[in-house]
């Protein structure tokens, strides 16, 4: 239970972080009945309008089910077959349900994190949004403790263990001392200027479209919103792109001999994300877990950065669940060894979607075997199936 003396309050898991990761970790422990206590530095507005992703794995759509979340997601997300993938003007489909018998759905992050927020409060677990300053103590002992500030007044949270799960710009990762992580990282060079348009998506299902002006990537969030998205610069000046030359650009991408081609509407949102792959190693010191964006960045090629969040914490959830019921202390030692292998398998296969898919400074040769890879896998039914098994994901990880 809660011991709140003053500006002291206690818990047995301090999460840092609402996002996906430290929203479901909550509830997964909430559903094995240890406390916890979710720390957000934004608003509960913001973090439920900031957009991210946009494809559910399967087995993220499974268990957000079993956690009782997913209603608003059922209804209004669109569960989807297959995707295309395109080159030389031609669209080639990947059929999920022939080559796995699996789905994705295409879900807002934003959706499932207001989804998330909504259960987290409903069910009493205690949330604090708008916190400042936050800072980890003891890590290294058996009694850890997160400082922070909230309403302008000092506040400390004992727990026996804390979740970072406050993204790559967060502050956990920070706290473990030098030498301790090892950090690998790969730098795109180039990023996504992603828009999000007020149009009917014209098409049933995604378009990952190679072409010699660059990629470009066709999603959708509704029956009216329209998710674009092209290649550009990792530091792309969106006042260099209007609306014109956007809707332009996109269209000279996604020119395919059908005539197929997005359709046209308000755009209501334009961003630029760069691409990067990073990984730390490894993912806990001490009595401090790190899930998610806070242990590693995917591009979002392979539609993978929320799926691996909800992956580790499920590992998470069940090695605390094990330290506390079954005083099994294994588990949570190899929490990082057990996350480690699916975030490497994620890095695989998102350095392979965005390798295949963008173009690159490189020489013709490379450019024609980057054709035949696509040709390969758009033609073979085995590589298709390999690709389709990467996309819709693993399962969730089982407790052991
Ligand atoms: P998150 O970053 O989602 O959540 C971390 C939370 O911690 C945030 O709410 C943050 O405000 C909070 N926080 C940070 N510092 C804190 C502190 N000091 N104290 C308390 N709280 C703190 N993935 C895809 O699959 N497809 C995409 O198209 C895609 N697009 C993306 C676009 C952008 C701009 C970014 C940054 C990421 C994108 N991702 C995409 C990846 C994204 O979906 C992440 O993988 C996912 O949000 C990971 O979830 P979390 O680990 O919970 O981290
Ligand atoms: C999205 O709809 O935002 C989306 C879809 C697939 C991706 C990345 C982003 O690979």
């Amino acid at each position: 239970m809660h011991e709140f003396e003053g500006k002291r309050m206690r818990t047995q898991i301090g999460i840092v972080g609402a996002g996906p990761a430290g929203l479901v970790l909550a509830l997964l422990l909430r559903q094995r009945g240890i406390e916890a206590v979710v720390l957000e530095t934004r608003s509960r507005q913001y973090v439920e309008q900031r957009l991210r992703a946009g494809v559910l794995e399967h087995g993220t759509v499974e268990l957000l089910n079993q956690l009782g979340v997913g209603d608003r997601m059922q209804r209004e997300g669109l569960q989807h077959h297959g995707i295309e993938l395109g080159f030389n003007r031609l669209r080639h489909r990947i059929d999920f349900d022939a080559l796995t018998g699996k789905s994705i759905t295409v879900y807002g992050q934003h959706e499932v994190v207001r989804d998330l927020i909504q259960a987290v409060i409903e069910r009493g677990i205690p949330i604090q949004f708008d916190v400042g300053d936050v800072g980890l103590h003891g890590i290294d002992t058996e009694h850890p403790c997160i400082s922070y500030t909230s309403d302008g007044a000092a506040h400390e949270l004992d727990c026996d263990f804390v979740a970072g799960c406050d993204g790559f710009h967060g502050v956990c990762r920070r706290h473990v001392p030098e030498g301790v992580l090892t950090v690998y990282e790969h730098t795109y060079p180039f990023g996504w200027l992603g828009i999000l348009a007020q149009a009917a998506p014209s098409r049933d299902e995604l378009v990952y479209m190679h072409s010699e002006r660059g990629f470009a990537l066709f999603s959708m969030r509704s029956p009216s919103v329209t998710r674009l998205y092209l290649q550009s610069r990792p530091d792309e000046d969106l006042a260099e792109w209007p609306n014109d030359r956007i809707w332009e650009e996109l269209f000279l991408r996604f020119q395919c001999r059908d005539g197929w081609r997005p359709a046209e509407g308000p755009i209501i949102s334009k961003s630029v994300t760069p691409l990067r792959s990073f990984v730390v190693e490894p993912m806990q010191f001490g009595r401090l877990y790190l899930a998610g964006d806070a242990a590693h960045i995917v591009p979002p090629t392979g539609a993978k950065g929320l799926n691996l969040a909800v992956a580790d914490v499920s590992v998470l959830a069940q090695g605390i669940s094990a330290r506390y019921g079954k005083h099994d202390a294994e588990q949570l030692k190899s929490y990082s060894q057990r996350c480690l292998r699916r975030v490497w398998n994620a890095q695989r296969f998102s350095w392979r979607m965005t390798s295949l898919l963008h173009l690159f400074e490189a020489s013709p040769f490379e450019r024609r075997r980057q054709i035949a890879e696509l040709d390969h896998v758009t033609s073979s039914t085995a590589a298709a199936q390999a690709l389709a098994q990467d996309y819709v994901g693993l399962p969730m990880p089982v407790a052991l």
